[in-house]
């Protein structure tokens, strides 16, 4: 039961964990990083190959901009992987340093609902079903704008891009603290990012980027609400040790990505309309091994958490029994699942290491040879 559910996982991958990134400070180049996005999506095909559980790759626009989307997601199909969710963005033009869909100036809240449109055209030409929407949106200082205004605004738009979802398709609306914005977040928590997808409908559903908390934030609490709502659309996997730190999932707290997993079994949120994606920054390490360790971490989160016995835990809890309850979360999280799942990779047909078979496979030394010139694929356009 355990190795089926594990075999039908799928994690989506992120284009720009594939591309240069970094910090104000410094975005250190690597040799082999893509050049456009079909060399990201040759990238997004190899953690597929060697991990079987990742067949879809999310864009994000314009970073994956090309003329014909449809002829990117053929280049897809290709090699093995699907489209994924389309990112938009708003949040790296000169027109939105006071906000996009949010500014006081209507005519640049026009040019960001275009982008947010053009974003469902491309869902069209993809066959993608799932828009995700993040908005830098938010002020600096106390006064510098109209905190409801602006969230009237914002409903507005939403309201415009729900009307011109087609049929199974979704967006899912992302929350964060903070940055860039440091006063105001006009979508700052899942009680906002929640509030607005409940007046909209069912096409509206609420990502949780596990990095967009306050630290201390219970985030199982937060997906097991939105679980018992109908309203978790999905995720944005990373970790972090302070802020948005955009870190490999399950590298600063494996714990805490185990208690996530296990609130999403028990609240039926295992299954394909919950997107689990990644979205990541491989700042100094290689990206694609990054990516693989990163699927990798997810897999053993949630092999512990199906081993969870929720009858033994059922009868702790209605027995009152603390230490007894947390015992049965506990050994399934002490177990080691690296075994079973070497095991079920190699009745996948795979190697029982993707690690050491991506770094045998020699796909890096063709990359870093082939990929010479050209500008290298990051964070800009
Ligand atoms: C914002 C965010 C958002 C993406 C971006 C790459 O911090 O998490 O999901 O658009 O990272
Ligand atoms: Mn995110």
């Amino acid at each position: 039961m355990i190795k089926e559910a594990l075999r039908k996982q799928r994690i989506e991958t992120p284009s720009w964990a594939y591309g240069n990134s970094g910090t104000r400070f410094k975005v250190f180049a690597q040799p082999g990083v893509p050049r456009d996005p079909y060399e990201k999506i040759a990238d997004a095909a190899q953690v597929h190959r060697f991990t079987g559980v990742a067949p879809t790759v999310a864009l994000h626009i314009p970073w994956d901009k090309v003329d014909s989307y449809a002829d990117l997601a053929r280049h897809a199909a290709e090699l093995g992987v699907g489209i994924g969710a389309i990112n938009s963005n708003v949040f790296q033009d000169d027109d939105y340093k006071l906000g996009s869909v949010t500014h006081p100036d209507p005519a640049v809240r026009a040019k960001a609902l275009a982008h947010l449109l053009e974003c469902v055209d491309i869902m069209d030409e993809t066959g993608s079903d799932t828009l995700k929407l993040w908005f830098s949106d938010g002020t600096n200082y106390p006064g510098q704008d109209d905190i409801r205004a602006r969230q009237d605004r914002l409903a507005e738009a939403l309201s415009s891009v729900y009307e011109r979802l087609g049929d199974g398709q979704r967006f899912l609306l992302e929350y964060k603290l903070f940055e860039p914005a440091f006063y105001v977040t006009d979508v700052p928590d899942w009680g906002t990012a929640y509030a607005h997808c409940v007046r909209l409908g069912p096409k509206a559903q609420v990502v949780v980027d596990t990095g967009h908390h306050a630290p201390g934030t219970n985030i199982e609490f937060i997906v097991a609400f939105l679980l018992r709502e109908g309203k978790l659309g999905g995720f944005d996997f990373n970790s972090r040790f302070y802020a948005d730190d955009d870190l490999m999932v399950g590298a600063a707290d494996p714990f805490q990505l185990f208690r996530i997993m296990f609130e999403v079994i028990g609240g039926g949120g295992y299954t394909e309309r919950t997107a689990f994606m990644l979205d990541q920054c491989h700042n100094i390490e290689p990206k694609i091994p990054g990516q693989i360790r990163s699927v990798m971490n997810v897999q053993e989160a949630t092999a512990k958490a199906l081993l969870v016995d929720r009858d033994a835990l059922a009868a702790a809890q209605r027995a009152g029994d603390v230490l007894g309850a947390n015992a049965v979360l506990m050994d399934a999280y002490n177990t080691d699942v690296r075994p079973l799942l070497a095991e079920l990779r190699e009745e996948m047909g795979l190697a029982p290491d993707p690690m050491a078979a991506y770094a045998k496979s020699g796909y890096f030394a063709k990359i870093a040879a082939d990929r010479v010139g050209g500008n290298q694929a990051g964070w800009g356009a």
